[in-house]
């Protein structure tokens, strides 16, 4: 199916491949503004993953069986597809991870531990989500190393004269996230690169909320190390992807050990396969990762600079309508360049928790919490916020059902 019109797009075309967004409870159709925690799995991915299981299924890398090759055959193209995808140099600089989660900790264990000392710092934003900021701090306790923040200034957005002073010779690494999961911000991720490099550190992006939503290429961007997660981008839980430069993976020691990643052991000692399989230990995601690939096709067939647009759009309407009312207070840069396809506010007097509860009466989902980046909510002075965070088949009407909504929370907590 075509999905794409003269410039936008076609999101009537889109939704029809979500049935999960016609469902109803107590007769209201979904409105799904959770895309940030997870998006929905378009039919041609959920197919891919069952034709795999129905056709080809098998253990990947050993066995010489015709299923098993063509397990291994899918399995490895998926990386190279996801290397296009990114504009990455080839599969062996992409490794499959379970989520983004698990990409920043393969990093971290296994660099941070080796290479980090009680001289270096890592600097990091006061933006990230806990999965790089508690993983940082965890191995900073462990190595002696200090962890800094880059400032978020009062407009959301990173003051990068504070990133210019923190980034010094000093600085081991650079580890930020592209887009806030938090105040929407996107950040100038090349130049926190050139930063790092100017000062020989290396950088790492967390990009969960980047990869999904707008065109990303690591080569432009120079990143050294880059993680997301594929259940964030129209694919399935339980796979992720970190991007590493390739010179960089050949010197770093894996850190989980087993079968699939050697190349040779002994009683006494093993030696490493080849990029990516010496990061890739034990029976891989494998259904996942052909799902990942068909997520891929599915949204380069729409185009990742219409969705971009399409979520920048949707993500400044709702600013908009929600700075309209008077008893909102968003958070993050207004709409527009700055800011990605998500909105976190709060209703005076009303609770994040009771307001999304509210929200669901309604059957409209959207997240309320910390959304996993706790330090950031205490400089913002409230514990939660409520988030809507769109994709690729939301539409300006689901925007009015959830403003239309904040009245029901005002008659029952005013
Ligand atoms: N944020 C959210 O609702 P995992 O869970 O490993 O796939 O992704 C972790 C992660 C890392 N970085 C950023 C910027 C993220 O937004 C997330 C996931 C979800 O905001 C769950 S807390």
């Amino acid at each position: 199916m075509s999905h794409q019109q003269a410039d936008a797009i076609d999101v009537e075309a889109i939704r029809e491949e979500f049935p999960i967004l016609q469902r109803e409870f107590d007769g209201q159709q979904v409105v799904y503004l959770d895309n940030a925690a997870t998006t929905q799995t378009p039919d041609p991915v959920v197919d891919a993953m069952s034709d795999y299981y129905r056709e080809s299924n098998a253990n990947v890398h050993r066995g010489i069986h015709h299923l098993s090759q063509e397990a291994s055959e899918a399995y490895e193209v998926a990386h190279d597809r996801v290397a296009e995808f990114i504009n990455a140099d080839g599969r062996e600089e992409i490794i499959f991870t379970k989520n983004t989660t698990e990409g920043e900790n393969l990093l971290a264990y296994s660099w941070g531990l080796a290479e980090l000392g009680p001289e270096d710092t890592v600097v990091l934003t006061e933006m990230e989500h806990h999965a790089s900021l508690v993983t940082w701090q965890q191995i900073a306790k462990r190595t002696g190393a200090s962890v800094e923040y880059i400032r978020v200034d009062e407009t959301g957005r990173l003051d990068m004269d504070h990133a210019a002073e923190l980034i010094d010779d000093d600085t081991a690494i650079v580890s930020a996230v592209h887009v806030s999961n938090t105040l929407g911000t996107v950040n100038p991720v090349s130049e926190l690169t050139d930063l790092a490099h100017e000062h020989g550190a290396l950088s790492f992006i967390d990009g969960a909320q980047a990869v999904p939503n707008r065109p990303v290429d690591v080569t432009e961007i120079d990143a050294d190390f880059y993680a997301f997660s594929g259940h964030k981008m129209a694919g399935p839980t339980g796979i992720g992807v970190l991007y590493g430069k390739q010179n960089l993976l050949e010197d770093l020691n894996p850190y989980l050990y087993g079968g699939g990643m050697i190349r040779k052991v002994t009683f006494e000692d093993s030696t490493w396969g080849e990029l990516p399989w010496k990061f890739e230990p034990g029976t891989p995601p494998i259904a996942e990762a052909v799902g990942l690939h068909a997520a891929v096709d599915w949204l380069e067939a729409i185009g990742m600079d219409r969705i971009e647009t399409h979520e920048e759009e949707l993500a400044a309407y709702a600013y908009d309508r929600l700075e309209a009312e008077e008893d909102v207070e968003i958070y993050g840069p207004e709409g527009g360049p700055d800011r990605g396809g998500l909105v976190s506010f709060n209703l005076e007097g009303v609770h994040a928790h009771d307001l999304t509860s509210i929200m669901n009466d309604h059957t409209i989902a959207v997240r309320a919490g910390d959304h996993c980046t706790q330090p950031l909510h205490d400089k913002l002075g409230v514990p939660a916020s409520t988030r809507a965070s769109f994709y690729v088949y939301n539409t300006r009407d689901e925007v009015d059902k959830l403003v239309a909504a904040l009245d029901d929370a005002r008659q029952l907590f005013a």
